[in-house]
This record gives C-alpha cells, sequence and structure tokens, in this order.
C-alpha cells in the first residue's frame, strides 16, 4: 500500500484514503476500479483500434501517440461516473477535460520513453492531473508506463529527460495493467517506460483532467462537472501563435487539425 498501489479485494478503498495516497506520492495505482459493463466496451474498443483504425488510413498518429478517430465504444469515457468521482475527490466538483489521447506501442513503436514529467509540455493552468486507462494488457512484456511515487515532490524540473538516479526519496512503482484498472497521476510526477519486447499491442488511454477555472483546452472546451469558473477559453494554438512556448505543442499541431477535420466528416456522414 504504502509504495502507491491499491489492491482491490475487501471492497473499494475510500475516495479519501486515495486522495491521501496521491498526495503523497503523486501516482495511485487502483486495481480492478471499473465494472464488468465497462470492462466489456473497453474490449470493445480494442478491437476498434486493432481492425479499425490503427491499422487504417484514417488513424491520426505518430508514432507513439494515437488522436483518433476515437473508438466509438468509449467515446463517453471521460465522463464515466466512477472516473469522474476520482477526478472530483482530487481537483474539486468543477472539472473540464483538457485532452485526450492513447499513448501506443505495438509493431510500428516498440521504444522506450525517457524519464520526464509532463507539467512543462501542456499550456494552461498547472492543476491538471491525469488519468491512465489500459485498453489492452499493459504488462513488463510490451513496455508499460512506470512511475517514480514521491518525484512529484520536486516540483517543475522543466522539459527534457530527467536522470531519476540522482535524485534521493523517490520510489519506482509499476504493475502489469489490464483493462478495468485506472492509474492517476500528478501533473509533475515523472514517468517512463522500457522498450516493448513483443509485438502485442499496449493501447493506453491518457484523460488529462483540470479545475474548471482553468479555460485551456486541445481540442474542444469540455466541461464535465459543475460549473465553468472562467469566461476565458484558451486553446494551445493560442499558446502556440501568440506566444511560441511550446515546441511539443507545435510538432503535433497538425495532427490534431487533422482529427478535427475528421471528426467533423464523420458527424456530417451520421446526419446523412
Ligand atoms: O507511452 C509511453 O510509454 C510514455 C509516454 C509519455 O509518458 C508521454 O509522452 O508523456
Amino acid at each position: 500500500m504504502g509504495d502507491g498501489r491499491w489492491e482491490m479485494g475487501d471492497g473499494r478503498p475510500h475516495l479519501t484514503m486515495i486522495k491521501e495516497q496521491f498526495n503523497q506520492n503523486g501516482v495511485v495505482i487502483l486495481k480492478g476500479h471499473l465494472s464488468q459493463a465497462r470492462m466489456t466496451r473497453l474490449d470493445e474498443a480494442k478491437r476498434q483500434l486493432d481492425h479499425e483504425h490503427a491499422i487504417s488510413g484514417d488513424a491520426i498518429r505518430n508514432a507513439r501517440f494515437y488522436m483518433g478517430p476515437w473508438p466509438a465504444a468509449i467515446d463517453d469515457l471521460e465522463h464515466w461516473p466512477e472516473i469522474v468521482a476520482l477526478v472530483r475527490e482530487l481537483i474539486g466538483d468543477s472539472i473540464a477535460l483538457y485532452y485526450r489521447r492513447f499513448l501506443i506501442k505495438d509493431a510500428r513503436f516498440k521504444g522506450s520513453v525517457a524519464a520526464h514529467q509532463d507539467l512543462p509540455y501542456w499550456h494552461g493552468g498547472l492543476e491538471k492531473i491525469h488519468l491512465f486507462i489500459p485498453v489492452s494488457p499493459n504488462t513488463v512484456q510490451n513496455g508499460c508506463l512506470r512511475f517514480y511515487a514521491g518525484s512529484h515532490r520536486y516540483g517543475l524540473i522543466g522539459q527534457g529527460d530527467i536522470e531519476a538516479e540522482r535524485f534521493s526519496g523517490i520510489q519506482e512503482v509499476y504493475d502489469d495493467l489490464y483493462p478495468g484498472d485506472v492509474v492517476i497521476m500528478d501533473n509533475r510526477t515523472w514517468h517512463y517506460s522500457k522498450p516493448a519486447e513483443v509485438d502485442e499491442p499496449r493501447y493506453l488511454i491518457q484523460l488529462m483532467y483540470q479545475p474548471s477555472s482553468d479555460g485551456s483546452y486541445v481540442g474542444k472546451p469540455t466541461p464535465i462537472s459543475g460549473q465553468w469558473q472562467t469566461d476565458l477559453r484558451f486553446h494551445e494554438n493560442d499558446a502556440l501563435i501568440y506566444a511560441n512556448v511550446n515546441k511539443y505543442i507545435k510538432e503535433n499541431a497538425d495532427l490534431k487539425e487533422k482529427v478535427a477535420a475528421l471528426e467533423a466528416q464523420i458527424a456530417d456522414g451520421s446526419k446523412a
């Protein structure tokens, strides 16, 4: 329990205990958090990714990120009450989604990702939190995500690779993750992954939430619960165009525009 991992078994850990663990470690691994019905939908999403999207010409992905088309079976995932309850406990009742994407490893990309923190790569407010939701097995063999518990306490490190072994007071945590599991990560927490040794795809959803006092967004503003607490809306391209502060965002902006265009095309098609 002290290493950021909760085993389900005698019922769900109380939300306040999850919060305690989150504040202490900056990461909490919740095994079996989602119901069988949700797992069925995640399985369906995996099939859609395998057969319809990930391999089709329409897929919006670069080597390790997949942005869309989003699998229909889980298109409302960010609103699932058992996920929203976790976020509300941690950042309050008024929340918005900042961004969602898949982190992928498969036959096309099996590489490692060096230890880093996400905080300096995104625009807007700093209180974003990340939920990771596996849609296929995410195991040591296919290059699962690994976290440094306690690393959030170092605050802002900056962009780039972090030599975690030079820092004290942190502990690596990871687990084989399966659909139904959920990982919650602080915006400052360092994480990395080792290369995949097999072709079996590692599909991992990353949901980024923020208090609704933060009007920044990627894609479209997406209120999740409560009311907007700000009138400002601040798209990532505004940061890119008016401030040019984030090289990483610039590299991905064209892909996201393509997602928006495809989503509009799909919406038009479903109306016809
Ligand atoms: O996909 C991975 O293994 C890590 C990706 C990641 O953490 C990131 O790009 O921020």
